[in-house]
């Protein structure tokens, strides 16, 4: 044997699974196994569907049809078969039921040059096969409208076997704080069908705006519906600013029924949230009886936590709330409401007598256990339709509801704690799946409510916690994206921050753990955004945005991808393809301005990156620090030394500790002599971040005795709003190898203050020595 065929021979399995890219079959999510075959299935305008006699098959069938006839133009006609299985024959797509298919959401693909097979067990699997299938013809088949131009019709003959590993696949959507019409609402759910998302979680009620009609309540729709301006800018902007516009927004039920009907059609079921105890300022807006003080109250216009929440002593408040769950169970025919239960503060029913007598009555010994007192009456309420109840992990404090779900956001604790005690649950950690944060450099992106979680971190999340036995694991059914809009103005914007970050997490619940492979994502991943763009989507490019790294003097550039082409100027000019093409780190020998980018068919697939560097006497050096940062790194290992500064905007290069000093030791590699060293600081004390109490620098020959040199302390009683302030030490023309700058933490957070009684954040840039 020739050892280019053994060499295929070796190759041919590993395509025939995970790494399809190389066959020209590029789904999302990738398939359990593909089996490529020889020549092509051609779609031509007499191509029939073959359907069986079954409403839900006919279903899948006629998703197929419409969206082909949309694209093509082509006359295609689905025919119900009504008895016996029909024999295939030429130029014809077959739905086969087949009790075979272990999965109940599996399928088989059979593409053949003659005929197209579908097999599944239910129509929901033949409806997946349906979403496999127009990822093997060309792009276009998306189109929105007939294509024009000339397309060749089609699909790689091949044989498909897939199934999820996930039961729970869902994206969320909250409308609370920006209201998003019908016509998007369906063109989210169209999304998410395409990558076989079933779950379309709805957060239809916020402080800022309630959502849905509820006929027994009209002032829900007359007033909860409206506020009367909105914030502009970060929420921890100061002074506050607003637009002063009025901005209102429900659904009707007539509305959510088509909604309901639109996503059965695409097998995605709808989970209703209805937010209380807290989240629910609109709500005492229009029926201020349903709050501990009586109000009055005024649906809010910023963002945040809210003290005012519905009281829990109050027999009123239930009463409301049963009749709107009635009303919402009617609706939403899936067997789940989300009921919130997070971020609700106490104070009102810690000074509210009903509560407490609320308390006294059912001794209850704190005000978690009201709260989950509260829960448990709304999982009694739901359970008179036959519904289960979801809620955020808060309703795990002060006792869970016995038969509640628990969506774990504050991390994966909730999800652990949950599956531990036998109760399902749902991933929706805000570290890894929560898409509002910021997916590339805060500095070019549009403003966003904080964090930073780009595609690949999106793409590497497993959804079982290690900490779970096999049997306990059975309880996390799936994860899902969130996407809280309280800086999503605009649909445009909504799509921006989901894709294609929801495609990764398609494939983290659809794909089995043994096919995920980043490299082969982001390839297919290219070959999806022609996809995207037909199905007009307006998706981010932040996967072609570079990051830069500098370390001993150089400058190394990345891109998610290894064999991008990256081209880069150090001038401050724009780079272009005719630019320096970057082939490995390079030096840089005075403060400059590198900008690079990445080029496809010479043109600028991404932003175009731009980082200032100070070269200065400990830029690119090494230290060591006896606590690693909290949370911010200042972007790589020695973000203190790495030639970058900080803004306020983007926490990226930031070094950050909490109730800790930074206090590194730098080895500048010789006998250095410094005249001054500086570095800048945030002051934020919205967002817990206060500056030093003091900076002092230190030197030494041999790294074990230090001299102290310099020292200046901070007065942080005078430092308003958000600030970058700096800080300037006169080290006197001092000699040294090693230098030790200790920035002293400002401790507890005093009373009075936002974040009173925790650590203050302290964030220092760069270690400016010169
Ligand atoms: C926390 S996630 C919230 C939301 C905010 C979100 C912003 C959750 C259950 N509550 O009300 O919109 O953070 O990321």
């Amino acid at each position: 044997m020739s050892s280019r065929i053994l060499l295929l021979l070796l190759i041919f399995p590993l395509l025939s699974n995970c790494q399809s890219s190389g066959t020209g079959i590029q789904i999302i999510p990738q398939p359990l196994k593909i089996t490529p075959a020889e020549g092509v299935f051609t779609l031509k305008p007499d191509t029939k569907i073959i359907a069986p006699n079954d409403k839900d098959w006919a279903t899948a069938a006629e998703y197929l049809m419409f969206m082909m006839v949309k694209s093509t133009g082509y006359h295609i006609e689905t025919q119900i078969f009504t008895q016996n299985k029909p024999n295939p024959s030429s130029n014809a797509i077959y739905f086969l039921p087949d009790e075979k298919i272990a999965h109940a959401e599996g399928y088989q693909l059979e593409v053949k040059e003659g005929s197209i097979l579908i097999r599944a067990r239910t129509a929901a699997g033949a409806f997946y096969a349906v979403q496999t299938l127009r990822q093997l013809f060309p792009a276009a088949i998306n189109s929105q409208q007939p294509v024009i131009e000339k397309v060749a019709w089609t699909a790689p003959c091949c044989s498909i076997q897939d199934e999820p590993r996930f039961a729970y696949r869902g994206l969320h959507l909250d409308v609370g704080r920006h209201f998003f019409p019908v016509s998007f609402i369906k063109k989210y759910i169209d999304v998410l069908a395409v990558h076989k998302l079933n779950t379309f979680h709805w957060h239809l009620t916020d402080d800022q705006g309630w959502r849905i009609e509820i006929k027994q309540y009209p002032k829900l729709q007359s007033i909860a519906a409206c506020r009367d301006e909105t914030l502009l800018g970060h929420y921890s902007d100061t002074p506050e600013r607003y637009d002063g516009v009025k901005d209102c927004g429900y659904y009707t039920q007539e509305e959510i029924k088509e909604v309901v009907a639109y996503a059965q059609k695409r097998f995605v079921t709808i989970i209703p949230e209805i937010e209380m105890p807290g989240h629910a300022l609109a709500a005492l807006t229009a029926y201020p009886e349903l709050g501990c003080t009586g109000g009055p109250y005024k649906t809010a216009q910023k963002w945040g936590v809210f003290d005012d929440v519905f009281c829990a002593g109050n027999e009123e408040t239930f009463q409301f709330l049963e009749n709107v769950l009635n009303e919402v169970c009617a609706l939403f025919p899936g067997i789940y409401v989300h009921i919130g239960g997070d971020e609700c503060p106490k104070t009102k029913w810690e000074a509210c007598p009903k509560c407490q007598k609320r308390m006294e009555d059912n001794k209850l010994k704190d005000a978690h256990e009201l709260q989950s007192y509260f829960i448990h009456r709304a999982e009694a309420m739901l359970a008179k339709h036959g519904k289960k109840l979801i809620g955020w992990d808060e309703i795990l404090e002060g006792g869970i509801a016995p038969s509640a779900t628990i969506m774990s956001w504050r991390g994966i604790e909730g999800g652990i704690a949950a599956a531990k005690a036998g109760h399902d649950a749902i991933m929706t950690p805000s570290s890894d799946v929560y898409f509002d944060y910021y997916q590339s450099d805060p500095v070019t992106e549009p403003l966003a409510i904080g964090g930073y979680l780009p595609l690949e971190k999106v793409y590497s999340y497993e959804p079982i916690p290690a900490e779970l036995s096999a049997e306990e694991a059975k309880h996390i059914l799936g994860a899902q994206g969130n996407i809280w809009t309280e800086y999503m103005k605009t649909s445009d914007y909504v799509e921006y921050m989901a894709y294609p970050r929801a495609c990764a997490l398609a494939e983290v619940v659809w794909s089995a753990k043994s096919n995920k492979n980043w490299a082969d994502f982001s390839k297919r991943l290219v070959t999806h955004f022609t996809r995207l763009d037909a199905m007009g989507l307006n998706y981010s490019k932040a996967f072609y945005d570079l990051t830069a790294s500098y370390s001993n003097g150089k400058v190394s550039l990345k891109g998610s991808m290894p064999d991008f082409a990256l081209y880069y100027t150090t001038n401050g000019t724009e780079p272009s393809a005719s630019s320096k093409r970057y082939s490995g780190p390079f030096s840089l020998m005075e403060t400059s301005t590198v900008k690079a980018v990445v080029i496809q068919k010479g043109k600028a697939a991404g932003k175009v990156l731009s980082v200032q560097y100070l070269v200065h006497k400990a830029s690119g050096k090494s230290y060591t620090m006896p606590r690693t940062p909290d949370k911010y790194n200042g972007g790589e290992q020695y973000g203190l030394t790495n030639g970058v500064t900080g803004k306020l905007k983007g926490w990226n290069n930031w070094v950050a500790l909490v109730n800790h000093d930074i206090d590194p030791v730098i080895d500048l590699g010789k006998k250095t002599r410094f005249k001054r060293v500086s570095c800048n600081f945030v002051n934020s004390k919205v967002a817990w971040i206060y500056p030093p109490l003091e900076v002092t620098v230190f030197i030494s020959d041999d790294g074990v005795n230090f001299k102290q040199r310099a020292k200046q302390t901070i007065d942080a009683a005078n430092l308003k709003g958000s600030t970058v302030e700096s800080v300037i030490l006169d080290t006197q023309g001092a000699r040294g190898r090693y230098l030790k700058f200790v920035a002293k933490t400002y401790g507890v957070i005093p009373s009075g203050a936002p974040g009173a009684g925790e650590g203050a954040w302290l964030f220092v840039d760069e270690i400016v020595v010169e």
